[in-house]
């Protein structure tokens, strides 16, 4: 069974500790790593270099896209296909588009699109079916870590914002676009990337994601 490695801040995370390994960075499962023992409702202790992050109250740093999409056999493109993820600010309407992908995990073998930067800036796939990234789909804990940006520097994820991620699978294009999986993607945003708080599921065609 997939592991539930991002959790809610709660006791029972403290119990699932000793069964998920919270503590293990693991290159292959980093983010499963609710340390219960640190969370402490409102006063989050972890800890980024020493200094203490709060990951339970927003402004957060970094969203996570878990890739939960099955994958089909035989797929070039496995799992989502995301050529951009767009934060739109609750305070101007602006739209922050990712610049950088600190940490990742992408299906290597017979994906034809594992090239993480291609999520990074506004959305560029248009019908051409490159500039996206095929993140790999349930097969395995296969997800990106972005942190959003504009010219002027990084742009934190707040309450209100809502996030929007570009999937090329249903493009409407000459030749009709691509066939794609049952995308299905859990966002989570955090400062210490240890411990992720869950803002719910996105599957194309619903509308952006807001924060709670
Ligand atoms: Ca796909
Ligand atoms: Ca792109």
């Amino acid at each position: 069974m997939r592991p539930p490695h991002v959790l809610p801040i709660t006791a029972i995370a403290v119990a699932l500790c000793a069964t998920l390994g919270c503590g293990d960075d693991s290159p292959d499962n980093p983010h499963a790593t609710n340390n219960g023992a640190t969370n402490n409702g409102a006063t989050n202790n972890a800890t980024n270099n020493g200094t203490p992050v709060n990951d339970v109250n927003g402004p957060w740093s970094y969203l996570l896209v878990d890739d939960y999409t099955p994958v089909t056999e035989d797929n070039r493109d496995p799992g989502a296909d995301i050529d951009a993820i767009g934060l739109i600010k609750a305070s101007d309407g602006s739209t922050a588009w990712v610049v950088k992908v600190p940490e990742s995990n992408v299906a290597k073998v017979g994906n034809d699109h594992l090239e993480v930067s291609e999520v990074i800036g506004a959305p560029d796939a248009g019908c051409d079916k490159r500039h996206y990234v095929a993140v790999g789909g349930a097969d395995a804990v296969n997800f990106l870590v972005v942190r959003f940006g504009t010219e002027v520097g990084d742009v934190t994820v707040e309450s209100g914002d809502q996030v929007a991620v570009e999937e090329v699978g249903p493009l409407n294009c000459p030749d009709g676009g691509f066939d794609d999986e049952q995308v299905e993607l859990a966002l989570s945003v955090s400062n210490s990337r240890q411990t992720w708080i869950a803002l719910g599921t996105w599957h194309p065609g619903e509308d952006p994601v807001t924060v709670p």
